[in-house]
């Protein structure tokens, strides 16, 4: 029988923003499947969407659609994403998939008969900025939000729990009985130090403040929370309740591949669930790094997003597959840009593998009419080239067992950059002009077979790039690992043909421009589609309403750090005659340097209330982006202090 493999990627909330970042795992998964299916095994990878919750809804409700219309237009761009970047899965799971649907209520109602799930009440300060439920002691004197010290309000909800506290136990057991479950090391040490051995308290699992999601089956007024019912995806898609597929193939997965801010959920709540339902758990958890821009987070509101769209309409497919999975370490983060994406292109693919590619075959050409000769006896210099070739296959194999990606592909360009250095070294050209051609031969074969074998070690990674080369060899697109093991497969006599050139060399400055432009070109048109689209807003107001609020222009004077709170300053503030101190937590998006002379917006009507310990006399106005990016409110002229908005 054949072996089984199982391999997943997260599901994506529904965005109509996919950048670079998001399609890194997706590539990575495609790459793992389609190493695993080198290596003989019968792979399923699977991704999709978690469509259900409140941001979701309130999304939908913007655009004016139901939420099933909202999400399935956005389902449909992401598999086009996938289908333009050959993303090979098997199966794309929606959480609003009706055998998912089935599946949660039938998991959440076993937990609940069982008594791992059990009801309870939610009690908390809500910050409805943050959407956010605190407990008392973690909130900053006057009630006010740790996170951004705004007011919050108590708030209590019925909920269901689920008893993630009797699982903590159990959870350092298995860790230590499992060093390979949660990977790299570093992350694992994080889960176990800051989470696990703080304690686990249950766990909050349903909602009823929204509907959007899958209703509880014996309580209608909750739905499911959102992790359960994604995290569940993993068992719908290896095929739990489907008669398609056999579950018990698949299950337990083989890896979870998933980003580093969504290790928490896969490497404590998910295990501990599936030990609720006394269900094996997926052998390895792999938490990746992310791809920033610049050293930056990328996002919309920054206007710094690299979308893969452009980068494969000018470059190919693999060229972004080659980038991703070669320039980061996939445990790390790294910073995409634009200048090493093409000066990779150029050196790596252009330089040399394609230069490798095109001067074989043209000397096949030249020199045989395009035929594979026959090699004759051989010396050192083809020995050593003999055995790298059919040793990188281990090094290949060593380096995805971690999941190193880009280990991998750094020892197959060993063996590129080495067959380029015996081209040098054998000088063909000079052999041509021998009368005798069992040298020449000798060395032609050599560098057609290396070629194959660079074929084979590359389809998992740059599947369209192994067919191309494989297609000039005159060799078929059907592969095994096993040939890449073994020397002297190339039959002679067979019929090579000379392409077109696989990666031009490029010019980098005059590709920055096109590449800056064509990116830049999808942001706008993906902001004006969102034009016509209604905000929501808050319940409308009088003007009396508005009158209760004076805001005035301040002059900010000093800027300190909070002495007993890390996110806050102490800023001093001068309105007109007066001098105030203000606390707020603008800390992650200015420097105190950036801030002091500047004239900013303040609510001074605001009652005084302490801020752990400081009396904080006012409230900052300023912006708030999707993912929490502040920006201070200011006049556009430079105006004097003291003067009042109206
Ligand atoms: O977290 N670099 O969905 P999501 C690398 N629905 N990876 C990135 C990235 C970047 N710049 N930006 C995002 C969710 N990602 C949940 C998952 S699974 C049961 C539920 C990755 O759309 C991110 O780390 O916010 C995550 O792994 C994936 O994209 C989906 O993120």
């Amino acid at each position: 029988m054949e072996k089984k493999y199982y391999v997943t990627t997260p599901i994506y909330y529904p965005s109509d923003n996919l950048h670079i970042g998001h399609t890194y795992c997706t590539v990575a998964a495609d790459a793992l499947k389609r190493y695993k299916k080198l290596q003989g095994y019968d792979v399923r990878m699977i991704t999709g969407t978690d469509e259900h919750g409140q941001k979701i809804q309130e999304a939908a409700e913007a655009a004016g659609l139901e939420p099933k219309a909202y999400v399935d237009k956005i389902v449909e761009e992401t598999k086009a994403l996938w289908a333009s970047m050959e993303i090979d899965y098997d199966r794309f799971i929606r959480t609003t998939d009706k055998d998912h649907e089935k599946n949660v209520q039938d998991l959440f109602t076993k937990l609940y008969d069982q008594g791992d799930i059990y009801k309870g009440e939610y009690e908390g300060y809500y910050c409805t900025p943050c959407e956010s439920f605190w407990s008392e002691s973690q909130l900053l004197e006057g009630h006010l939000c740790p996170d951004c010290g705004r007011e919050t309000y108590l708030s209590k909800e019925e909920s269901y729990f689920f008893r993630l506290s009797q699982y903590q136990d159990a959870l350092i057991q298995y860790y230590e009985d499992h060093p390979e479950f949660l990977q790299p090391d570093f992350r694992k040490k994080e889960m176990i130090n800051s989470f696990l051995k703080e304690g686990l308290e249950d766990l909050s699992v349903t909602r009823s403040s929204f509907d959007w999601g899958v209703p509880v089956p014996f309580d209608r007024d909750h739905v499911v929370y959102v992790w359960i019912d994604a995290l569940a995806c993993y068992l719908t898609a290896a095929g739990l309740g489907n008669e398609e597929v056999s579950f018990e193939d698949f299950w337990p997965a083989d890896v979870h591949l998933v980003g580093k801010e969504i290790v928490r959920f896969h490497a404590i709540i998910w295990p501990a669930l599936l030990m609720a339902l006394d269900l094996p758990l997926p052998k390895e958890i792999f938490g990746h790094g992310w791809i920033l821009f610049e050293n930056d987070k990328m996002s919309k509101s920054k206007g710094n997003v690299i979308y893969p769209e452009p980068i494969i309409d000018l470059y190919g497919v693999d060229a972004l597959k080659y980038f991703l999975l070669r320039e980061f370490a996939f445990g790390h983060d790294g910073s995409f840009s634009s200048k090493s994406f093409l000066t990779r292109l150029n050196s790596d693919l252009a330089n040399d593998l394609g230069n490798l590619l095109s001067r074989t075959v043209s000397m096949l050409g030249k020199y045989n009419e395009g035929k594979i000769p026959q090699a004759g006896d051989r010396l050192e210099v083809d020995k050593d080239l003999e055995n790298l070739a059919t040793s990188t296959w281990e090094r290949v194999e060593e380096a995805m067992e971690g999941y190193q990606f880009s280990k991998a592909l750094e020892a197959i360009w060993k063996l590129v950059s080495r067959t380029n250095k015996y081209v040098d070294e054998t000088e063909p050209w000079v052999l041509a002009k021998d009368p005798d051609p069992t040298r020449l031969y000798t060395v032609l074969y050599h560098l057609a077979e290396s070629l194959r074998i660079i074929s084979v070690l590359l389809t998992p990674f740059l599947p369209h790039t192994a067919k191309e080369i494989r297609s000039q060899l005159g060799l078929g697109d059907q592969v095994a690992l096993e040939e890449a093991k073994n020397w002297g497969l190339l039959e002679v006599g067979g019929q090579t043909e000379k392409k077109g050139i696989i990666f031009p060399r490029l010019d980098v400055e005059a590709e920055l421009e096109k590449l800056r432009d064509k990116n830049q070109a999808l942001f706008e048109a993906r902001q004006a589609a969102k034009q016509g689209a209604k905000i929501e807003t808050k319940e409308e107001i009088t003007i009396d309403d508005f009158d209760k609020m004076d805001i005035r222009v301040a002059k900010i004077l000093k800027v300190e750090d909070h002495p007993n709170a890390d996110r806050l300053y102490v800023l001093t503030i001068k309105v007109g005659p007066e001098e105030r101190v203000i606390c707020s937590s603008i800390k992650e998006d200015y420097k105190p340097e950036d801030l002091v002379g500047k004239k900013i917006l303040v609510l001074v009507n605001l009652k005084p209330a302490k801020m752990r310990g400081v009396l904080s006399q006012g409230m900052l106005l300023a912006a708030e982006t999707e993912d929490g990016r502040l920006s201070l409110a200011s006049t556009l002229e430079d105006i004097d202090d003291n003067a009042k908005i109206s």
